[in-house]
């Protein structure tokens, strides 16, 4: 502790009584999902880190995933349970009846609706939240979110019996600009959570596919030692997320395959464990990719297979519109620096030539690769 306090004092400014004052509150939080090496000074110290912090909590996420998934095993079949155990993700081609897809993907199709958009260098990200209006409108979509393998997947692999937060999601990339910071391999964050794509139409190998390094999920020996290194180097350097990267050398340092592409045929369904290694693919020419996209990330040391908020399924489509709302007005006010901004009214499939160049006009949004 006296370290500690050496290591604190070093780091004095405006708001340090503070920052010990909110001394308990940090160490609750080391027990949850925070990653931010810059806001929490003990999951920011380098000596903690050092002697083991970081890496400790890695290992107990990875233990208490593997014993939550293990209580949900009955929810996958025992081969999707096996190419998820060995590669950190499972891929379904065909999911749908065809006959379902294309009236899902022709309902959609048709419809506008309210959407959020950020950007990341050349990259718009829109995102739709799924709410109870646009279930009226899209019954189709109602019947995917209950179909016993997308439920049963993405609950398996987030190791949560919880509903992950959906959205359609499209990415507008342009064909110059920036670099996209998603391109970049990275984790998500320290421990297991669980991104989903449902692809509504083919990608293309130039059109920016999703990317994962397969069995990347699995904490070796050599990946261990590099994270525990990673994470002395984030605090010394006051990182704001845990979202490291990773350069081609470490991957075949860690004995680790050449990243997939998942550059597939619409129809298919992609989950994954994102706290392994995974990017989007760079695009060659401007391009729209338009999924359904999910992602899950309870406190990765809750016992619960259930989290509390989960309990109430009516609070469900309001997740998403409620945490909008809530930002925006924050945002009207100056409070808060917007990350996803309001875009109003848009066609879920964005019509041809609307890609990110096409809205040069807004101004550029930065966020950590981390989201
Ligand atoms: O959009 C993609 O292909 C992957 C982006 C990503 O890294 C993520 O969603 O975490
Ligand atoms: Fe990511």
């Amino acid at each position: 502790m006296e370290r500690i306090t050496r290591l604190e004092t070093e780091r004095r400014g405006p708001g340090a009584g503070l920052r010990w004052l909110l001394l308990p509150w940090h160490a609750a939080r080391v027990l949850s999902g925070e990653k931010s090496f810059r806001a929490n000074p003990l999951l920011g110290s380098e000596l903690l880190n050092r002697r083991g912090l970081h890496i400790w909590r890695v290992r107990l996420a990875q233990r208490m995933a593997g014993w939550r998934r293990r209580r949900m095993e009955h929810l996958v079949s025992p081969r999707d349970r096996e190419d998820f155990a060995r590669d950190g993700f499972v891929q379904v081609p065909d999911f749908l009846e065809e006959r379902d897809f294309q009236a899902l993907v022709a309902r959609l199709s048709a419809l506008s609706t309210e959407a959020h958009e950020m950007r990341e260098g050349k990259a718009v990200t829109r995102r739709i939240p799924i709410t109870t209006e646009l279930l009226r409108q899209a019954p189709e979509l109602r019947a995917f979110l209950a179909h016993p393998r997308w439920r049963g997947l993405t609950r398996y692999v987030s190791s949560f019996d919880a509903a992950p937060l959906t959205f359609i999601q499209v990415i507008l990339s342009g064909a110059s600009g920036e670099e996209d910071p998603q391109t970049r391999l990275h984790m998500d964050t320290f421990h297991p959570t669980m991104k989903a794509w449902f692809f509504l139409h083919a990608v293309e190998m130039e059109e920016g596919p999703l990317t994962y390094v397969a069995r990347s999920h699995i904490q070796g020996r050599r990946r261990q030692a590099w994270q525990r290194r990673r994470s002395t180097e984030a605090a010394r350097r006051r990182e704001a997320g845990g979202a490291f990267r990773v350069t081609a050398a470490d991957l075949t340092r860690f004995g680790l395959e050449r990243p997939r592409h998942f550059a597939v045929p619409g129809n298919t369904l992609v989950v994954a464990d994102t706290c392994g290694f995974h990017a989007r693919g760079a695009s060659a020419r401007e391009s729209i990719r338009v999924e359904i996209y999910a992602s899950s990330r309870p406190n990765p040391f809750s016992p619960l297979l259930r989290p509390l908020l989960d309990r109430v399924p009516a609070l469900e489509p309001w997740r998403v519109p409620a945490q909008y709302w809530v930002q925006d007005r924050l945002a009207a006010l100056g409070l808060l620096r917007p990350v996803w901004r309001p875009v109003g009214k848009v066609p879920v499939f964005p019509p041809h030539g609307a890609g990110a160049g096409a809205e040069a006009g807004r101004a550029p949004v930065s966020m950590p690769a981390s989201s």
